[in-house]
């Protein structure tokens, strides 16, 4: 950290800001209607899980509502949501995908 001599001659060390990009967390919200295999399959698909880590966030969906299936910048959060949006669709299931600011 750098130096700086405060008003009484003091120094001090102040911290440079590092930039951070904001990120996103993208989720999925559950339903009556999406087969259970169908959100498994996304997850493993556009989120790079396993089997095991699939089965378990979209039970978590299931039982709770919603779950965070992670955390992006933007411009990657917003193409994760696109892709399960669009392949759901293609599927005619409503299973919704949504971001928002971490
Ligand atoms: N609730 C759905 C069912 O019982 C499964 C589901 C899980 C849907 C997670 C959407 C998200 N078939």
């Amino acid at each position: 950290d750098d130096d700086r001599e405060d008003e009484t001659g003091v120094a001090t060390k102040t911290r440079p800001k590092t930039q951070r990009p904001p990120m996103y967390k993208v989720m999925l919200l559950n339903d009556d209607y999406t087969p259970m295999e169908f959100v498994v399959h996304i997850l493993e698909r556009f989120f790079g899980l396993n089997h095991a880590q699939s089965f378990e966030i979209m039970l978590t969906v299931h039982k709770k509502g919603l779950a965070v299936v992670g955390v992006f910048s933007f411009e990657v959060a917003e193409t994760k949501v696109v892709q399960v949006m669009d392949f759901a669709r293609r599927h005619q299931h409503p299973l919704q995908c949504t971001m928002e600011k971490d």
